[in-house]
């Protein structure tokens, strides 16, 4: 099933490609990401925010040898605590994991980065935030992995590019562009952005009726879920979370995870195209079965 909705998604999207559509709203009106995920920060005590860690080393920084939980542990030696800003990796975890890396299990793929991600511009570990395409780009260089997958981001940030890569140009209608991407099979990881949170979280699934579905490494109702909040197109971004926060709060950056094409997959496509070409030449023929032969 999640390998047939996957394939499905990926006809739309070339369907998508080819018809090259102008649409105020998304082509799907409901849609719910098939392989939804959520992996959550390390909240043993409910403690979200914060961790604390036995920073042996005294560099003020978590290393993965170094033991570390949502309290303070009376026999370290030198306890310290940071805010725990690994929302990023959360996100691009679920992305992969829904993309059917590591076996479709997010909270692994959390873990295994968290321990094991460093990049030049990245010391390691959860306490210092980051892009979601850029632990998308680390994951996929460095963990093997079949098919091949393209990562795209969209914002208008400075420093987005600071592992080299450019930001696309954030879309005239960001909602409904990232929707139909959803829609199409792609993963798509979101930053929700207000003067006093800053935050990266994973776009699942949407309404006609101006709600959307996220996963959220800060929030669970109960285990692992998915969170509702209203949307509207309104703000500088033109896409807004109405009741995410008091005041609401603006999406400002997405980033996607594509699954390239089989073979195969293109075979189907390109039937799909030619039975929707043949469907197409008959409409100048009228409506009503009027024939001109
Ligand atoms: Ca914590
Ligand atoms: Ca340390
Ligand atoms: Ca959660």
């Amino acid at each position: 099933m999640r390998a047939n909705s996957k394939l499905a998604g990926a006809l739309l999207g070339a369907l998508m490609a080819w018809m090259t559509p102008v649409s105020a709203v998304p082509l799907v009106g409901n849609y719910l990401n098939p392989t939804w995920t959520d992996a959550d920060k390390l909240n043993t005590y409910g403690d979200w925010g914060w961790n604390y860690w036995d920073d042996t080393d005294d560099d003020g920084h978590w290393d993965k040898t170094e033991n570390f939980a949502d309290a303070i542990v009376a026999s370290w030696a030198k306890p310290r605590s940071a805010k725990d800003l690994s929302c990023w990796i959360a996100s691009a975890a679920n992305m992969l994991a829904s993309a059917g890396l590591a076996g479709g299990q997010a909270q692994n793929i959390y873990w295994d980065m968290v321990y094991n991600m460093t990049m030049p511009y990245h010391a390691g570990g959860w306490q210092y935030g980051g892009w979601q395409h850029e632990a998308l780009n680390w994951y996929l260089g460095n963990r093997p992995h079949e098919a091949t997958f393209e990562v795209l981001y969209y914002g208008v940030y400075y420093g987005t590019n600071r592992d080299g890569t450019t930001a696309q140009a954030w879309p005239s209608a960001p909602f409904d562009e990232a929707a139909d991407f959803l829609a199409s099979a792609y993963e798509v990881g979101i930053v929700i952005h207000s003067s006093d949170i800053y935050h990266a979280v994973t776009f699942q699934g949407y309404d006609d009726q101006g709600n959307l579905q996220i996963t959220d490494s800060d929030r669970d109702v109960s285990g692992k879920d998915l969170n509702t909040y209203a949307y509207d197109t309104s703000g500088v971004t033109q896409w807004f979370l109405k009741d995410y926060a008091p005041g609401g709060i603006a999406v400002d950056y997405f980033a996607t995870l594509r699954r390239i094409p089989e073979p195969e997959t293109v075979f189907l496509v390109l039937a799909a195209l030619a039975a929707l070409r043949a469907t197409s030449l008959k409409r100048p023929c009228g409506k009503g079965g009027a024939s001109t032969s």
